[in-house]
């Protein structure tokens, strides 16, 4: 079967994250991925968070996949002269990194459009044009300068960042739509152009409903879906929800049966309206359908947390999964608190490829998520991540490159 984005041929020049998990999903997808990695060393997460003494870490291992990898160091002439050949031959150039790195490097906007007009060169940086332009960023900083800290936690704790990574993955996702778009745009116009996805941009976008929450904040001066309602204090801020929906139905995280001591005993409880009368009916409360002080999503949301206290006492006599089965029956949406483990051992998730089983030369066998994209015209088989300058010789063969030639770069310590 073909693949997508058969043909598209992308130089890597990505390391960390952010940027690894875009040419990730980009492989995925059937582009060709070479990676450009320093000799010796490689990208940084090879040797980061390492759980097996001198073999790719799985922080590598699983944002690499389906990847070739080449070593060259680019800041040697005869490298920059191997990366030049590289950008004639591509179609898209992507990197993450520090801003200014690819300019001091020789490889500015102009020159690259020189080298090949038709070539696509894609950025994450932290930030976009503005103070912060200059600064290096990791995930968290992203999280907290796109929004998602200051209005995540609880109301009376310090702002905190998510688990998942928003600020890397995340702005990889944003990237990597940018990069499809912009070769789906050259189509037409035969030329390349330059895409940046900055972090805090990619946050902001993920919590675009707190800056509408923002704008309704200013405007009436509380929100009655918040924790903070009806007896609590707003600033002017969005305030931290807990674990309130983001959305028009009241939600929040309930106790189920083994909470004491299993601490993902819980299940995320949405009290949607339409289905007000199955909730009271399950929890043994037929008397809040017709009672007006209940009977109406207005009426309810002063006492919010008061209903979703009378509920979980029926959700603590059962266990997160005997409560899905229940509130399933009834169209009550709800979602069981899944722990990394249950995941990692969830039947209907191998199934789909969304977990899969890798093989990899020096570590064995390991777990990883496949892609999370399904399309039914380009099936994705997740293959192992390439060992450092594993397709250099290859990769510099297909480029034009001879025997001799590559054994003078090697001898020279070029690649
Ligand atoms: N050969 C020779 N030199 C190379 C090379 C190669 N193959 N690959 C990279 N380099 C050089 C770069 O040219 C750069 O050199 P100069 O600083 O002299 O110009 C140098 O390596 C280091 O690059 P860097 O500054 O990007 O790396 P860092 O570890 O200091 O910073 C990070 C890492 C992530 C903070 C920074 O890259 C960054 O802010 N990136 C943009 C935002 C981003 O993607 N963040 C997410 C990272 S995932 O959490």
């Amino acid at each position: 079967m073909s693949k997508a984005l058969d043909g598209v041929r992308i130089l890597d020049f990505t390391h960390v994250q952010s940027g690894p998990t875009c040419t990730q999903l980009l492989a995925w997808m059937g582009a060709d991925v070479i990676k450009v990695e320093r000799a010796g060393e490689g990208d940084i997460t090879r040797g980061q968070l390492r759980d097996i003494p001198g073999v790719d870490s799985l922080y590598f291992t699983m944002l690499n996949h389906n990847k070739r990898s080449i070593t060259l160091d680019t800041k040697t002439q005869k490298g920059k002269e191997v990366l030049e050949t590289m950008v004639k031959a591509c179609d898209v150039l992507v990197e993450n990194f520090a801003p200014g790195a690819l300019d001091r490097m020789g490889f500015t906007w102009e020159r690259i459009q020189e080298l090949n007009p038709r070539m696509v060169v894609a950025s994450v940086k932290g930030f976009g044009p503005g103070p912060y332009e200059d600064c290096k960023v990791y995930e968290n900083v992203a999280q907290c300068a796109g929004g998602a800290a200051s209005t995540t936690g609880f109301d009376d704790g310090p702002p905190l960042v998510t688990g998942a990574q928003i600020g890397d993955s995340g702005t990889g996702l944003h990237l990597a739509l940018g990069i499809v778009a912009a070769l789906y745009q050259r189509n037409t116009t035969g030329r390349g152009q330059k895409v940046l996805a900055a972090m805090q941009d990619g946050v902001l976008n993920l919590c675009r409903v707190k800056l509408r929450d923002q704008q309704r904040l200013e405007r009436t001066g509380v929100m009655e879906e918040y924790p903070q309602y009806p007896d609590g204090q707003f600033g002017d801020a969005v305030p931290r929800a807990g674990n309130a929906s983001g959305g028009g139905q009241p939600g929040w995280i309930l106790k189920c049966k083994g909470w004491e001591t299993d601490p993902n005993a819980y299940i995320y409880f949405i009290m949607q309206a339409p289905v007000w009368g199955a909730i009271c009916k399950v929890i043994g409360k037929e008397g809040w359908i017709t009672d007006p002080e209940y009977a109406k999503p207005k009426a309810r949301l002063p006492k919010l947390m008061a209903i979703f206290a009378t509920i979980e006492e029926w959700t603590k006599t059962k266990t997160k999964f005997e409560a899905m089965d229940i509130l399933n029956e009834f169209d009550i949406p709800c979602g069981p608190i899944l722990s990394m483990k249950e995941i990692a051992h969830e039947p209907s998730l191998r199934a789909t490829g969304t977990i899969v089983e890798v093989d990899h030369p020096t570590r064995g066998k390991y777990l990883s998520v496949g892609n999370p994209i399904k399309m039914s015209a380009s099936y994705t088989e997740v293959t192992r991540s390439p060992l450092l300058g594993e397709h250099t010789e290859e990769v510099l063969a297909e480029l034009g490159y001879s025997k001799d030639q590559v054994a003078v770069l090697r001898a020279e310590k070029v690649i």
